[in-house]
């Protein structure tokens, strides 16, 4: 299966600075925002900067060095904002994929949410 990438979705809007968002942290190849929509005290969201749809679509295409950034960078806002296990209480950390992920915004996301206890994970 070949992967489609449609460049006119909101993450990809935000990327080229045809919409605000309120940026945590930018590196070299990754973003972090946070949720126009909080779901917890801590909602933010770490996106690639290339043109990935989902994270198995990032883990065959991207290259060593947007995977390294990307990770890091996930753990580093974990850090700033207090929630990883050195700072604070934990956090919970989601990936949705396509349609039975019910992704919303077809451009790799992972939530982070946390500062509050996020209870059991239900499918
Ligand atoms: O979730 C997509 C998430 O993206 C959802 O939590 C709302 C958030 N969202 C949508 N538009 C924006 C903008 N403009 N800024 C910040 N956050 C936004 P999904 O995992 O695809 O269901």
């Amino acid at each position: 299966m070949s992967y489609s990438y449609d460049d006119q979705n909101i993450f990809a809007k935000i990327l080229r600075g045809e919409i605000p968002n309120t940026t945590v942290l930018e590196t070299e190849h990754s973003l972090a925002f946070r949720d126009l929509y909080p779901q917890a005290p801590t909602h933010v969201l770490i996106i690639p900067k290339g043109p990935y749809v989902s994270y198995d679509h990032f883990a065959s295409a991207a290259s060593d060095a947007e995977i390294i950034d990307y990770t890091r960078t996930i753990g580093k806002v974990c850090e700033m904002e207090g929630v990883s296990l050195n700072a604070g209480d934990g956090y919970r950390l989601i990936s949705n994929a396509g349609a039975h992920g019910v992704q919303e915004v077809p451009h790799l996301h992972v939530h982070i949410l946390g500062a509050r206890h996020m209870g059991r994970m239900v499918a």
